[in-house]
């Protein structure tokens, strides 16, 4: 029987699932898994890629042990970051997308080409992080001109397994590069904001094949973790998706891009699927309760923390997408700087994220049901955050959808089913 690794790799943890085919069904097993996080350094947020290097590697190690007829792999992990690439070897640091470093180089990008008419090309949201406005902040540091070329994070992972370089859409397209209209990097973006051309490669699609690595088929999934969990999910017609994880991701698929004046006022992404469009929105998800966790109770368990969240009166909301919550020194401070008073406890801070992030997805499905033109019946949530119960209740009262709640690993899920599509089975 043929097995298929996926390691998948998120902002607090990555794993290595194997998966199979068997009576028609798709089993998996987790073999291995590691902490991540970013790692600060000379005042920047980084991430620390050789670890990540070691880790991918010990647990390859670990699914072989097991399974030595594992006959493809392939990476995926969150969007936007990269590695600059010198005579094959990396340029550090490898920074992380919550450094701020981005700040001067925004307003720069901006003169040069307005939001209005980068979101008319790309139809990517604004966030301070996406790989254009760091890309422009090397350019400023210096730091393009050592180098030859950038590989998303999976990409350099892969590179390093396989000594193969790739350029793969799905995960291209989270960087606000890359035209909706032709699903290439658009050479107007490029020559604008005097990106060196060389960087800027063909894109490869999910399934494509680009080396081996002991005896393993090296392919490429939809590499940018969101794009293989919505491939993952067991949907049932068209309709609203959250991939619920350091992030919520919110959003639909649509046949193609919509760039339009509403969609860019509602900061929705159009970013790139498995033969269809993601029409989404990051929002700022379980980030809020993790942090508030660790700075206030990092000892209690979960569903203590969201027993007494139900149970108090705390009814003021904050936007969860407000910019002061993406990387504060102090969550709780964050959250204070928003409320017209603070709660009086612990538990009334979990309650306001949880309540708020309900908000945020009712304010959500309103845009894109506005901008669609369509209404949907169901939200379907998967990943670690589908198993807060109470979130689920207060998204559905709020949204008035019919939640289904998948506690699944879609994202490894989506990985492989890409794999064993383009290994010869049926998916
Ligand atoms: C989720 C995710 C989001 C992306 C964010 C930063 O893990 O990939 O889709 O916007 O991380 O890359």
């Amino acid at each position: 029987m043929k097995k298929y690794l996926a390691i998948d790799i998120g902002a607090s943890s990555g794993r290595h699932i194997v998966g199979w085919k068997e009576d028609g069904e798709l089993k998996t097993e987790e073999v291995y898994r590691f902490p991540n996080g970013v790692v600060e350094q000379d005042g920047h947020l980084t991430w620390d890629i050789d670890a990540l290097e070691k880790h991918v590697r010990t647990g390859i190690d670990e699914a072989m042990k097991i399974y030595p007829e594992i006959g493809s792999l392939s990476v995926d992990t969150w969007g936007v970051d990269y590695v600059l690439m010198k005579g094959g070897e990396p340029v550090l640091p490898c920074y992380a997308y919550r450094d701020s470093r981005t700040e001067t180089a925004i307003p720069k990008v901006h003169e040069q080409m307005s939001f209005s008419d980068l979101y008319r090309r790309t139809g990517i949201q604004f966030q301070p992080f996406n790989t254009i406005y760091q890309l422009y902040a090397d350019k400023l540091a210096g730091r393009l001109d050592e180098a030859d070329s950038f590989l998303m994070i999976p990409e350099y992972l892969m590179y390093r397994l396989s000594g193969a370089e790739s350029h793969e859409y799905t995960n291209a397209t989270t960087g606000g590069m890359v035209s909706a209209e032709t699903g290439e990097y658009d050479p107007e973006i490029i020559r604008t904001l005097g990106l060196p051309g060389r960087f800027f490669r063909p894109l490869q699609r999910p399934g494509s094949v680009i080396g081996e690595y002991r005896g393993i088929k090296v392919m490429l999934c939809a590499t940018h973790d969101t794009g293989s969990a919505v491939e993952g999910i067991p949907m049932e017609g068209n309709e609203l998706y959250i991939s619920s994880g350091t992030w919520s991701l919110l959003g639909v698929k649509t046949p193609k891009p919509l760039t339009d004046a509403g969609s860019e006022a509602a900061n929705y992404s159009n970013e790139g699927g498995v033969g269809y469009n993601r029409y989404q929105k990051n929002i700022m998800g379980m980030w809020l309760a993790n942090r508030l966790r660790s700075e206030l109770c990092p000892e209690k368990p979960w569903d203590e923390i969201t027993a007494e969240a139900e149970e108090k009166h705390f009814d003021h909301l904050v936007d969860v997408n407000d910019p002061v919550f993406l990387a504060p020194e102090s969550m709780k401070a964050a959250f204070d700087s928003k409320l017209p008073h603070p709660p009086k406890c612990t538990a009334g801070y979990f309650r306001c994220a949880y309540r708020s992030l309900a908000d945020g997805y009712r304010r959500a499905i309103e845009e894109i049901e506005q901008n669609t033109g369509n209404r949907y019946r169901r939200l379907y949530i998967v990943g670690g955050g589908a198993r807060n119960k109470y979130l689920n209740r207060l998204t559905e009262e709020a949204t008035g959808k019919q939640v289904t709640a998948l506690p699944i690993e879609a994202t490894a899920l989506g990985n492989i089913m890409i794999q064993i599509k383009n290994g010869g089975e049926k998916a």
